[in-house]
Order: C-alpha cells, then structure tokens, then sequence
C-alpha cells in the first residue's frame, strides 16, 4: 500500500473564523478526518507550521524543505502532499521544484473556505491531492499544485483569484492533470528543467521585485541595492518594458554585477526585448535577463535559487528558462 506523507503548514485550509479574523489552528491529523481518502492510500502526517503562507519567512521555508528531505529519504514514502495557504503557494511550490530532482510527486493544496465553512473547500482538495499524490500518472510531475480538480506544474501557476475556489490557474499553460469523478486525467506532460543544487540549508539570497508604474523613478531600485539585494526583478510593463530612468540603472546594476531579471506585471503571456527607449530592447542591450512567461514572484524564487547555488546565475537562469 502506497505511503502519502502529509506536511500540514496551516493557511486557509486549516483555519477557523473568529472574532478576530481567521487564525490557522487545526493539524493535519484534524485535516484528514474530514477528507474521503482512497482506500489503497496510507497517509503518515507531519506538521511542519500552522500558520498563513502571508506569514512565511525563511524560516518556514527551510523547515518545510528538511520536512521533504526526509520524506523522500524513506523508499516507503510514494508521494508528499503539502497543504499550504494560497496566498504564497505559487512562489512556495515553485521554489520547491527548482530543487526537486526525484520521481516522485509533491503535490501542494490548500482552499479558500475555512475548515469551519459549511461549504469548505479544502476537504475535496486535500483528497484530490492525496489521490494524485499516489497515482503513477502523477510520476516525473514533479511539483504539482492541486485545487478545484484541476493539477497545475508549479512553474507558470498563479492565484488568479482573491476569493474564489478556482483560485488557480497556469495562463498560457494550463492544467496538467484533471481529477474528475474520481480519475485522474493527464493532459499535458510539461519539461522538467534539470533541478538546481540547492539544499534545505542553503539560504535564499536577498532578491527584490521592483515594481513598474507610470512615472515610476529609481528610489525603490535604489533601496533595494542599498539594503544587499544580489539580484532584482523587474515587475515591468507590458512584454517588459521599463523607462529611461530606470534603464541606466538597470545598465549600472548589470556592469556591478548585480543579475537584473525582466518579467512582466501583466498575468499572462512571455516577455520579450521589442521596444527601444527604455523597453525591452534598451534592457536588453544593458544586460538585463527575460523571464519567460514566469510572474515576477516566481522569477524572483528562479535569481535567488541560481544565486544560492551555482557560480554564474545569468547563465543558470538563462539555461533553466531555455528548456519550454
Ligand atoms: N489566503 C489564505 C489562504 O487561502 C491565507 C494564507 O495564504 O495562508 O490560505
């Protein structure tokens, strides 16, 4: 009988309303009593937080990692499921998957309804999850992120939505597996870029995201510098473009050694260097990298694990983000 270890990190999924607002109380072993499981499935439980994934510091972060070192330590372990809040899930399970390298699936789920909710959510996301955990169709997946029946590869998925149980989606991309009347159904086998070294321990460097706005000048480039950042990411408009202003330091930071990642504000669609005059081809042209079709978060997860763990980050990123 396959073994589905349960790392329980709080967030919506495990919280009740009070008078206070929603707190995350409950464990995972309280999680699993009120989720349908299948009946050829083992679930061993570890809780790793109970807190909101809006809360998360670098701490959590490598607590859950040594939580996932472990479980795929042991051979019994099928699959790992990690219930997680939504708020950050995209970046947390991205991060994960740029070191995760083995077979077997780790699937993230979490709901946007409380536990106390009559009309939770989390309870049919924890069992599609746990389902899809232990399903051969869920193999060399890699991370997965499970909600609303839908499985989406962690690299591209996004909170598309405040409130809504279909909180989720990969624009562009798209689901990669459905869970549907019970079945699991695969639909599109994206690549797997090879994993990056990084370890529970290796710390995540300071990266910072600037944000691009309509008359937007370099003060907050500047700080972000200034507070240690060794990589930034641009949340730039359109199909990545920026100012003038911001362009040379854009240039400085590249000529310092400082990598400057190029993704857009827009939710959907790759960036691309198309515009001179502080656009995406002046970037270019400076140095700056091009993230694809990742959210500036994720993009932001990508610089910090390249710098953590190898020599030349532009080349790292350059060559992760070449495999589609
Ligand atoms: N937005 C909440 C959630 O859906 C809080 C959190 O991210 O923990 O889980």
């Amino acid at each position: 009988m396959p073994e589905i270890r349960l790392l329980a990190t709080g967030g919506t999924i495990a919280s009740r309303a009070g008078a206070n607002g929603r707190y995350a109380a409950a464990t995972g072993a309280e999680l699993l009593t009120n989720t349908a499981l299948p009946d050829d499935v083992r679930v061993s439980v570890r809780d790793v937080a109970t807190i909101a994934s809006f809360a998360w510091r670098s701490e959590e972060l490598r607590t859950l990692r040594r939580h996932i070192d472990q479980a795929l330590a042991d051979p019994e372990v099928a699959g790992i499921v990690v219930t997680h809040g939504t708020d950050t899930m995209e970046e947390v399970s991205f991060l994960i998957s740029l070191g995760h390298g083995d077979p077997r699936p780790i699937v993230f789920t979490g709901a946007q309804r409380t536990l106390d909710d009559p009309a939770a959510d989390g309870p049919a996301n924890l069992s599609d999850a746990v389902a899809l955990a232990a399903h051969p169709a869920a193999r060399e997946r890699g991370v997965l992120l499970c909600f609303d029946g839908h499985a989406y590869a962690a690299r591209g998925v996004r909170k598309v939505d405040t409130l809504s149980t279909h909180g989720f989606d990969a624009p562009g991309r798209g689901p990669a597996l459905r869970v549907a009347a019970g079945r699991i159904i695969p639909l599109t086998a994206p690549a797997r870029p090879p994993a990056l070294p990084i370890t529970a321990d290796s710390a995540i460097p300071r990266v910072d995201v600037i944000p691009l706005y309509l008359g937007a000048d370099t003060t907050l480039f500047d700080a972000a510098l200034a507070a240690g950042a060794r990589g930034l990411v641009l949340a730039a408009f359109g199909a990545g473009n920026a100012n003038p202003e911001i362009l040379e330091a854009v240039r400085q930071a590249v000529a310092d050694g400082v990598a400057v990642l190029v993704c857009s504000r827009v939710h959907s669609g790759p960036v691309a260097p198309l515009y001179g005059g502080g656009g995406g081809a002046s970037l270019a042209e400076a140095g700056a990298l091009f993230g694809v079709d990742l959210s500036p978060w994720q993009g932001r997860m990508l610089l910090a694990a390249a710098i953590a763990s190898t020599p030349d980050a532009a080349k790292t990123v350059a060559d992760w983000l070449a495999v589609p």
